[in-house]
């Protein structure tokens, strides 16, 4: 095991903190923090990747310390700590390792190995065989945690799903009759606002768009952000995929309308059929193939050749706003990595609608259980979050 100082876990954990900077923008690449450090421990050099097809963190990480010392070169002996393996390919900028290595660094630290197929070790030993003393591991869990999307397609060719719900103290989505705006207050709709904007995609099914009618895009004004975390014309706006099974949506939606300036994403409906429709420029479709389920009757799309499909599509992370039955089938299909639940202190009573409609499960053992991860107040809200446990 590699032994790591007080200082080096402070210098990793400010590269982290640099990483984040780009979490709003740099999908579908991960987020990436360095900071170089001279021979005396002291910061010359600071950087993070903004934006997919522009330069990686460590160019300009070296960059800013060119600027910073006003000088030609690197001091001699300095670090860079890197949250990930610097690259060693020449994707749409050149390898990183090369940068590093023409810097004349003496040591490379990075928080963990990039899962990237087309890296994955060679960065690091790109650097070792040029004579730089290279370190992996710092900090590893804290990285991991800033790119689960990309670490989970890269490993498994499958985007990260998350699930958000909301609903009162007795765990109800809506009353009987379907009505649901709004069980939580406006400080859980601002953060969703926040989480979706984070995301690649947003996912819903085609029941819950024809109930609600929703536009699914982000809000640059209800996010309530500062200029310096995320600018208007940054903004990403997430894909759209709505789930339409049996071709049931009508042309009129909002979301099929033609978009306005850069004011909601792309849409992609799902469907088990092409439809026929003339949509606007901005829908697009793919015809899922089908399965049998047990326990239900007739044919549903196959979520796992849906999400194979998004992850082939670039997509790491994906944010589901849905209805108990996507919900419960993707529940059912263990394709859910995270819940984030928000609780309202109100109680609905009666037999309004569950968190997930699934079926019902005869035995302990087949019960899913989850870990919580996160439990805050947002306004009279409570948010929670879980991840789901994997055997
Ligand atoms: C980043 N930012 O700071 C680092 C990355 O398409 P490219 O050329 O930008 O290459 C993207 C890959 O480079 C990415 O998948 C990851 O494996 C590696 N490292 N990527 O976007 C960075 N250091
Ligand atoms: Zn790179």
């Amino acid at each position: 095991m590699t032994e790591f100082s007080k200082l080096d876990h402070e210098y990793m954990a400010r590269a982290i903190q640099l990483a984040k900077r780009g979490q709003y923008t740099t999908s579908p690449n991960p987020n990436v923090g360095c900071v170089i450090v001279d021979k005396q421990g002291k910061i010359v050099g600071e950087g993070w990747h903004q934006k997919a097809g522009t330069p990686h963190a460590e160019v300009h990480a070296l960059n800013n310390a060119l600027k910073k010392t006003q000088a030609s070169d690197l001091p001699s002996g300095a670090t860079a700590y890197v949250t990930l393996e610097p690259c060693s390919h020449q994707g749409r900028t050149p390898p990183c390792a090369d940068a590093l290595i023409k810097s004349k660094v003496s040591r490379v630290v990075a928080a963990m190995v990039d899962p990237n197929p087309l890296v994955a070790g060679k960065g690091l030993a790109k650097l070792k065989a040029a004579g730089i003393e290279t370190q992996s591991g710092l900090l590893q869990v804290s990285a991991e945690k800033i790119n689960r999307g990309f670490i989970k397609r890269m490993q498994t060719g499958k985007p990260w799903v998350t699930v958000k719900l909301a609903a009162s103290l007795d765990g109800k989505t809506a009353l009987n009759n379907g009505l649901s705006q709004w069980i939580t207050g406006p400080l859980a709709r601002q953060d969703v606002q926040r989480h979706r904007a984070k995301s690649c995609a947003i996912l819903s099914g085609s029941g819950t768009v024809m109930a609600d009618d929703p536009s699914l895009n982000v809000r640059y004004s209800e996010l309530n952000i500062s200029t310096d975390e995320l600018k208007l014309e940054d903004l990403r706006q997430p894909l759209r995929i709505i789930l339409d099974g049996r071709n049931q949506l009508p042309t009129n939606l909002k979301l099929l309308q033609a978009a306005s300036h850069n004011q909601a994403g792309d849409v992609l409906l799902i469907n088990g059929q092409m439809s026929q429709c003339d949509f606007p420029e901005h829908v697009s479709q793919w015809q899922a193939p089908l399965v049998n389920v047990d326990g239900t009757s007739g044919s549903k799309l196959d979520l796992h050749a849906v999400m194979t499909k998004l992850g082939g599509k670039q997509i790491n992370h994906i944010w589901v706003e849905a209805g108990a039955k996507l919900a419960g089938a993707l529940l059912q299909n263990k394709l859910i990595d995270e819940l984030i639940l928000y609780q309202a202190p109100k109680l609905i009573g009666g037999d309004g609608q569950n968190l997930f409609d699934t079926i019902a499960i005869q035995s302990m053992q087949d019960l899913t259980e989850l870990t919580w991860t996160d439990v805050r107040h947002i306004g009279p809200d409570l948010k929670m979050t879980a991840l789901i446990n994997r055997d």
